[in-house]
């Protein structure tokens, strides 16, 4: 019984995604679904990523949390357009509240929208929002063994970054052995190592970005 009405959710999220797919890709916007553990730098990767292509590429985000605007405002503070979606105790998002908050933004000047959902490497990974890439991001406090624990987010993701690296000294994190358990899911993963603090390793990661817009 709860299998079934699991399938249903999902298939009805299949349909919805899909919408959103062909919507954003009809405007020519390049949408972005990123997954990770609470604290690991998802907010701080977006600031990062925002100013430094301030004035090149304009970014929207739409913010998942549990509740509160707080990411939101830490968006906007950057002047890029941010939309807070509460999942009220949901650990995911779903594409139906995507489809909403598209519709909440100015989408006009948009070049990329990213979604930052809800901390949490299980059953994010299970909904398609309809982006068009996902991204899936590791800090090494975390430890190396996240690809082991966790292989559904890698599989289905097309870049793995590898962020709070200015901490690689202090902590025994085998950046090798995370590289290789995650290409071992999936063969073409793109992987860049970067400090949303320091902004070490953005360039490639940046670089990415916009060649994968155009
Ligand atoms: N040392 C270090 N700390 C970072 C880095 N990126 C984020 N942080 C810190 O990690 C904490 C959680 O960051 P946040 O972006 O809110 O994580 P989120 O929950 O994934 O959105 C904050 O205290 C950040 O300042 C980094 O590259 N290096
Ligand atoms: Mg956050
Ligand atoms: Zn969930």
């Amino acid at each position: 019984m709860k299998l079934k009405i699991n399938k249903k959710i999902l298939a009805k999220n299949e349909d919805c995604a899909a919408a959103n797919r062909k919507f954003l890709k009809d405007k020519n916007i390049l949408c972005i679904n990123m997954i990770s553990s609470p604290g690991s730098g998802k907010t701080t990767t977006l600031e990062k990523t925002i100013n430094m292509l301030k004035g090149k590429v304009n970014i929207a985000v739409i913010e998942g949390d549990l509740q509160t605007q707080l990411d939101a405002e830490r968006i906007r503070a950057t002047g890029a357009q941010a939309i807070q979606i509460e999942t009220k105790g949901a650990c995911h998002l779903s594409a139906a509240q995507v489809t909403n908050a598209i519709h909440t933004l100015n989408i006009d000047q948009i070049d990329i929208i990213i979604i930052e959902n809800v901390g949490n490497l299980v059953c994010p990974s299970d909904f398609d929002l309809g982006e068009e890439k996902r991204v899936v991001l590791v800090s090494v406090p975390e430890g190396d063994e996240k690809c082991a624990k966790y292989p559904k987010a890698f599989a289905k993701a097309d870049v793995l970054l590898i962020n709070k690296i200015d901490l690689l000294e202090h902590l025994d994190f085998d950046v090798n052995r995370i590289k290789k358990d995650a290409l071992k899911l999936k063969k073409d993963l793109k992987i860049f190592e970067i400090s949303a603090k320091t902004g070490d390793g953005f360039e490639d990661w940046l670089n990415w970005l916009t060649k994968t817009k155009k």
